[in-house]
């Protein structure tokens, strides 16, 4: 019989759903820098949810403009009709992509946004006379969300194995995670930009005229946080036009901000020829996620369509009015408060505080761009992920909120934070990391 407050009907996602129902933690409400638990304490947020909360929670500007737009339009199709909130949040976030990567698809999610990016990469390659090029390239440690086609490019075991053969014809690069050369880097690690090559290797076994497109996220964050090489991107965007196949950046996490310019690509100075979006895009306050196209890529599968639908795909809820309202006040607040830029210079200080865990207990590396930090532990002897695992409850149970995978913390506050933030995130976790055995 299942009651009204009763915890087990919700079958929760990527959860340890009989250890979360054995003790529960939940959050009730949250503001700015903080969420406040059911027990009514107050829990510093380092995590910006999941790293989705750029702008800081329960800011009133996207309330209202959810609020208003519920109260106007509830919905309306974006099959053959549409509405103009969805036009103008599509407006307003090509601006902020890099040129000329100026067409947007709206989605619900990265993962869909994911599966987006590739079918469109499929259909281009149709489009422009390459239907030979159906092959999709990911790379180890990947993560590229849930959906069948994100799980088939990406490259965490745990994320596959429960689910049969996946999709066919895909192939991954190696890792660049490399401990022994660069750990404790600040920034881009020195050392693998030439395991971009590994991509040279894949197109001497499938043959390029086999390959439809190559995705990376720019800064792997799921996986632990692993920052680029220095001159790896630009490495793999060369391969990629030595071999005419498209290159897609899986910017879920590191668009809108967080290493401290709209888009990684931004930062990095390497574009692809589509960039998936989600999470920052509305500050998470309506599910959305969108993906950006380059216009040549557009304007193939458009113009060599016969009369008709372009595209065949789309989702119900593409452009949804609540959505596109929070997309369109999020960009606001991003550019009235110079969000970007506050991460820009709050960045050596983050940098600092990440790196003077050096030397804490258990701590085998620091990394960080933007404002991201990971720290890896040395796992326990035969027991891996239970030293993280601790740690995160030990620091909810504190007042902070961290992310763990495997036996790395993640770190990816909302923008708005000021130093004091940043002195209590990192204070609270060596304190908590001295009591972890
Ligand atoms: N691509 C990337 C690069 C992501 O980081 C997705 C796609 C999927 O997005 P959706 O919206 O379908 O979840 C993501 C999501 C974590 C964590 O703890 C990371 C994500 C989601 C949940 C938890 O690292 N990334
Ligand atoms: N399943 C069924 C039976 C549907 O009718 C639809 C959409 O009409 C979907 C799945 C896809 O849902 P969505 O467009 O929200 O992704």
């Amino acid at each position: 019989m299942t009651e009204p407050n009763d915890l087990s009907a919700f079958w929760m996602p990527f959860t340890d759903n009989r250890g979360f129902k054995a003790n529960p933690r939940m959050f009730v409400a949250a503001e700015g820098m903080h969420y406040t638990a059911s027990a009514g304490n107050k829990v510093l947020d380092a995590t910006g949810g999941l790293w989705c909360v750029n702008a800081g929670h329960g800011r009133t500007r996207i309330v209202e403009a959810i609020r208003q737009a519920a109260g106007t339009l509830d919905f309306a199709p974006t099959f053959q009709l549409a509405h103009p909130l969805a036009f103008e949040a599509a407006s307003r976030l090509a601006l902020l992509m890099p040129e000329p990567l100026d067409r947007i698809f709206f989605t619900n999610s990265g993962s869909e946004s994911v599966d987006t990016a590739l079918k469109i990469a499929l259909a281009y390659q149709r489009a422009r006379g390459q239907g030979t090029r159906t092959r999709l390239i990911g790379r180890e440690r990947g993560y590229h969300g849930v959906g069948f086609g994100g799980i088939s490019v990406g490259g965490i075991l745990g994320n596959r194995r429960q689910f049969g053969t996946l999709l066919t014809g895909v192939d991954h690069m190696r890792h660049t995670h490399d401990l022994a050369r660069n750990a404790f880097s600040r920034g881009l690690p020195q050392h693998g930009a030439e395991l971009a090559d590994d991509l040279e290797r894949i197109v001497a076994l499938h043959g390029a005229d086999t390959i439809a497109a190559v995705i990376v996220e720019p800064v792997a964050g799921s996986t632990g946080v692993l920052v680029p090489p220095q001159g790896y991107l630009q490495r793999l965007r060369a391969i990629c036009d030595a071999h005419d196949i498209l290159l897609i950046f899986d910017e879920v996490i590191t668009a809108f901000g967080r290493v401290g310019t709209a888009t990684a690509s931004e930062r990095f100075g390497v574009t692809p020829d589509i960039i998936t979006m989600a999470k920052g895009l509305t500050n998470a306050a309506v599910p959305m996620g969108a993906v950006a196209v380059r216009r040549e890529v557009h304007d193939t599968v458009v113009g060599s369509a016969g009369p008709g639908i372009e595209l065949f795909h789309g989702y119900t809820y593409s452009g949804h009015p609540l959505a596109a309202a929070a997309a369109i006040a999020t960009m606001d607040v991003y550019a009235e408060e110079g969000l970007f830029q506050k991460a820009i210079e709050l960045e050596s200080y983050w940098e600092d505080a990440v790196h003077s865990m050096k030397g804490a207990r258990h701590v085998i590396d620091c990394r960080n761009v933007g404002l991201i930090g990971g720290i890896e532990l040395e796992p326990r002897p035969g027991s891996p992920t239970k030293r993280a695992m601790e740690v995160f409850h030990r620091c909810f149970d504190t007042g902070l909120l961290i992310r763990v995978t495997g036996d790395i913390i993640a770190l990816s506050p909302p923008l708005i934070l000021d130093k004091s933030h940043i002195d209590a995130i990192f204070g609270k976790l060596t304190e908590v990391l001295a009591t972890i055995d």
